[in-house]
């Protein structure tokens, strides 16, 4: 039995988050996997509710299960993702950014990973506010920094073998002491480096994003360039992510609660990949081929769905509702998953 703690969060967070949870309890009882959900509230809602935007209750629950699906929380993002990223060691944020045939983008054949550091850099929160002044403490360590560099340098050997490391090394030496443990580590691995200051990379992204592999940056650089990655592949409601540690993981899209918006017409993929991602870790860390199968079933059912571009929401330029998109995405999962017997 795998307890998989759920924080619906706040704006389109309920709405997507269910329907992530459907499509996972649906093919999971396929495979004959048992997965209890629990839910887990945190964000603006219950911080006005319980002036708690964590309530201890749910870091419990979050802390005792195998993993979290978190939707996306409103104005409080600091007191819950931020703090448990440090409080669960979630120090690699893995984020894959690819276009699809169906999906209307300027470029096409993107396909890249951003490998964000997690714990560290200015989102430490080691910060000082007086009246008249602000500091905010950045914090680069060795020990942090090899750690995440190991981590690109993984995933990089399962695709092509290429990692490109993003700095300011020209202006801040924090920066400068990331690019060369980064470097001191990657450089072992016999695959193919390289750095580039972060302003060039965002300008990169926009004109030939299809160079990157592998980008591996600082917490603060991959925040702001998830959001750009996002644009160039049509969608921030298209992009999911990993927060993980050694033994823990959070999976969440990677936009925000968008408070503004129709909850029925909000993409949902975005979220249904951060499941698809979750099941994928488990499946590695507790060695359960079934967990692996369901996560691929549904990577592949959201690439033809994307593909096709038939049912797409209106963020994607279609007209279906976040539900009609979930349904097509569960239909050819469960394909899927039949077409493997
Ligand atoms: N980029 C859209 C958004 O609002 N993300 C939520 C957020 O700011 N999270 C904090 C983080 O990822 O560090």
């Amino acid at each position: 039995m795998y307890k998989i703690s759920v924080i619906p969060g706040d704006g389109i967070g309920p709405v997507v988050t269910g329907y992530a949870v459907s499509i996972v309890r649906e093919l999971a009882s396929r495979v004959g996997l048992s997965v209890e959900f629990v839910e887990a509230p945190a964000g603006d809602k219950i911080a006005a509710e319980t002036g708690e935007a964590l309530p201890r209750d749910s870091l419990k629950k979050i802390m005792a299960s195998d993993a979290c699906l978190k939707g996306p929380v409103g104005e409080t993002a600091k007191d819950v993702i931020v703090f448990l990223r440090q409080k669960l060691d979630l120090y690699a944020n893995i984020r894959p950014f690819k276009t699809y045939r169906g999906v209307k983008t300027y470029w096409s054949g993107v396909d890249f990973v951003i490998v964000r550091e997690n714990t560290e850099d200015l989102y430490k929160g080691v910060e000082d506010v007086g009246r008249d002044h602000a500091v905010s403490l950045l914090v680069i360590t060795r020990f942090g920094t090899a750690r995440i560099a190991q981590v690109a340098l993984n995933i990089a050997n399962e695709r092509r073998r290429r990692v490109t490391i993003v700095h300011k090394a020209n202006v801040l030496t924090s920066y400068r002491f990331f690019r060369d443990v980064a470097l001191e580590v990657l450089r072992q691995g016999g695959i193919s480096v390289d750095e580039m200051y972060v302003d060039n990379a965002a300008y990169q992204l926009v004109v030939n994003p299809t160079i990157f592999d592998v980008i591996l940056t600082p917490n603060m650089f991959g925040d702001i360039l998830s959001d750009l990655a996002a644009g160039i592949t049509g969608s921030i409601g298209l992009a999911g992510s990993a927060n993980v540690g050694e033994d823990k993981g959070v999976f969440e899209p990677v936009h925000g609660s968008a408070p503004g918006l129709n909850p029925d017409y909000a993409n949902p993929i975005a979220t249904i990949l951060s499941a698809s991602y979750m099941l994928g870790w488990l499946g590695m860390s507790r060695r359960d081929e079934r967990l692996s199968r369901v996560s691929k079933a549904i990577e592949r059912a959201v690439e033809s769905v994307l593909d096709e571009g038939r049912v797409l929401t209106p963020d994607l330029g279609g007209s279906s509702r976040g539900g009609e998109v979930s349904s097509a995405i569960l239909n050819k999962a469960l394909y899927n998953l039949n077409m493997e017997k």
